[in-house]
């Protein structure tokens, strides 16, 4: 497509409950959502007749960098000073903008894998809006439909915590994930265990809280025969990983790690990893998360779809990805109203335990333009010349 121009927005929307982790606890979800605006050619006519396309990308980016280097305001900073003027040029260049040439384009700019990720999310939907194919269909989807499992934040009480985990298995959430922290970890998982039985699916997320020394403690998860633990560790910290996982019986999986397809493949020759979450926006973009996707299935490695508490833009995309054959754990894909009273798009709801993967053109789904303005906290738009 010829770009016309970018439009970056900033949204800000309450959660229906304090999300707390051994980060920190999140209120409010600050998101910065990109919107592209092209031409691309009539396919149907025989003139050079030009159509007119958008597409939506949503940056993952929290407000703080507390799970990641990366956030909110920064990312729209970089976007709006570096990675926009590179792609709006070689546009203006007369190059073809496709999903498939924006990380190349975008190299030469190091890390900010978020910002990255979001405007070639936003040029895939475009485009994939302009060629009428749903992004399922895009990545070789084969299931019109996704399990789906929920996070859930440490609560003030155990008590607390047993209450909000038997609403999630009676709205029929497929899988449980606690976060934990030390000190929040061997007795909440216990008191779980016991209350949803030895069938539910459970696994923990300590988001890089531990390190080796706390191998012991740890080791008393053994116990509950949990799918897997999530980044026990620090986030540059494979090597250790490695060592821990052949210190404990569940699985470990890596999420804050996986930077890049190149680091997938770091923690599987290390074997740190035997299960990966797949985030999009964490590792550049779709592109690079089906690339990990195809790595892990050729090397018998189990990936489920993470979670960044994204709006029903960035759900679609996801809910499209964890389609793929490779995605044999149900993910971090759950109903709008796990965070949100109300989405910026159609709500996504649970189904018997799964969610719908869109069938319409590029993501399938859009902004409700009045629901948008009521969360914008800033816009602006950025006009190709
Ligand atoms: C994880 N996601 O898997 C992340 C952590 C996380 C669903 O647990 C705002 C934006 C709040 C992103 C809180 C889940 C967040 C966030 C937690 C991501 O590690
Ligand atoms: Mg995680």
């Amino acid at each position: 497509m010829k770009i016309t121009g970018v439009e970056l927005r900033t949204i800000k929307m309450p959660l229906v409950s304090p999300f707390e982790t051994s980060f920190g606890v999140e209120s409010d979800r600050l998101a910065v959502l990109v919107r592209v605006v092209g031409t691309v050619p009539d396919g149907g006519s025989r003139h050079d007749r030009q159509v007119e396309v958008q597409g939506w990308g949503e940056c993952v980016a929290m407000e703080l960098p507390l799970y990641s280097s990366e956030y909110a305001d920064g990312a729209a900073e970089v976007l709006r000073r570096f990675l926009i003027p590179r792609l709006l040029a070689e546009s203006e260049a007369g190059r073809d903008i496709t999903a498939e040439v924006v990380e190349p384009l975008l190299e030469s700019v190091v890390g900010h894998r978020m910002a990255k990720a979001a405007l070639e999310m936003a040029v895939l939907d475009a485009q994939l809006r302009g060629s009428g194919q749903s992004l399922a269909s895009y990545f070789g989807a084969i299931r019109t439909s996704v399990p789906s499992g929920v996070s859930v934040g440490i609560q003030p009480s155990i008590h607390a915590l047993l209450d909000v985990v038997s609403d999630y298995v009676a709205d029929g959430y497929v899988r449980i994930k606690l976060k934990i922290k030390p000190g929040w970890d061997i007795a909440p998982v216990e008191a779980v265990r016991e209350r949803i039985g030895d069938q539910m699916l459970l696994q923990v997320d300590a988001n890089a809280a531990y390190t080796l020394a706390d191998a012991r403690v740890l080791r008393r998860l053994d116990a509950f025969d949990l799918l897997l633990i999530e980044q026990p560790l620090p986030e540059d910290d494979i090597r250790q990983h490695a060592e821990l996982a052949r210190l404990i019986k569940p699985p470990i999986c890596l999420d804050e790690s996986v930077v890049s397809v190149r680091a997938a493949a770091d923690a599987i020759a290390l074997r740190a990893a035997q299960v990966i979450n797949i985030k999009a926006g964490r590792v550049g973009g779709y592109l690079n998360a089906r690339k990990i996707h195809d790595l892990c299935q050729a090397n018998g490695i189990a990936v489920w779809c993470g979670g960044m508490v994204e709006t029903g833009l960035g759900r679609a995309a996801n809910a499209a990805l964890a389609a793929l054959p490779g995605f044999t754990l149900p993910g971090d894909i759950s109903a709008s109203d796990r965070f949100y009273e109300l989405d910026i798009t159609e709500p996504f709801v649970l189904d018997d335990g799964r969610i719908d993967v869109p069938t319409g053109p590029g993501l399938g789904v859009a902004p409700i333009q009045t629901i948008l303005e009521q969360f914008t906290v800033a816009t602006e738009w950025i006009q190709a010349k």
